[in-house]
């Protein structure tokens, strides 16, 4: 029987289009716009169809999760300052059977204080940080296993 196709959604919170030019003592030199290419590149190999979007708005985020949670297999999130206070994103995560794997550039657990709480771990399968951009490689990898159980 042929396998099904799965579409996969990765999802940028703010400030996340900088990457490459923000911070890159702390977020590295590698821009989103690479990091894109590479995961496009082994989602292809993977036979996933990959829905690659970035925004600075919190009620983008949310209205793209409404309209994409009948159409995708699995999303993987960076929410960038959203993961620490966005009840929206966290409410709008509940709303899909598809596992959710969050991504974080860095190792927010090294950093500071604030940036240890988020709302979208508890609407997680599970979190891949400090890994740069190689942490997209890391959470589709994670998502194919997890789609392959199935
Ligand atoms: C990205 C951000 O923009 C920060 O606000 C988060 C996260 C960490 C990252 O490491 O990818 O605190």
């Amino acid at each position: 029987m042929a396998r099904k196709r799965h579409n996969i959604l990765i999802l940028n919170g703010p400030n996340l289009n900088m990457l490459g030019v923000r911070e890159p003592d702390v977020y590295g030199f590698q821009s989103l716009s690479a990091v894109a290419l590479e995961c496009e590149e082994l989602a292809g190999e993977m036979g996933f169809t990959l829905d690659f979007r970035q925004t600075n708005s919190e009620g983008e985020m949310v209205t793209i999760i409404q309209e994409e949670r009948e159409n995708i297999s699995g999303l993987i999130i960076n929410a960038g300052a959203y993961t620490h206070t966005s009840i929206a994103i966290h409410d709008a995560l509940k709303l899909l059977e598809a596992p959710v794997v969050e991504v974080h550039v860095t190792n927010i657990y090294k950093r500071e204080e604030f940036r240890r709480k988020s709302y979208i771990s508890p609407v997680a399968q599970g979190v891949i940080c400090g890994f740069g951009g190689h942490g997209y490689i890391l959470a589709l990898n994670a998502l194919r296993a997890l789609l392959d159980e199935e």
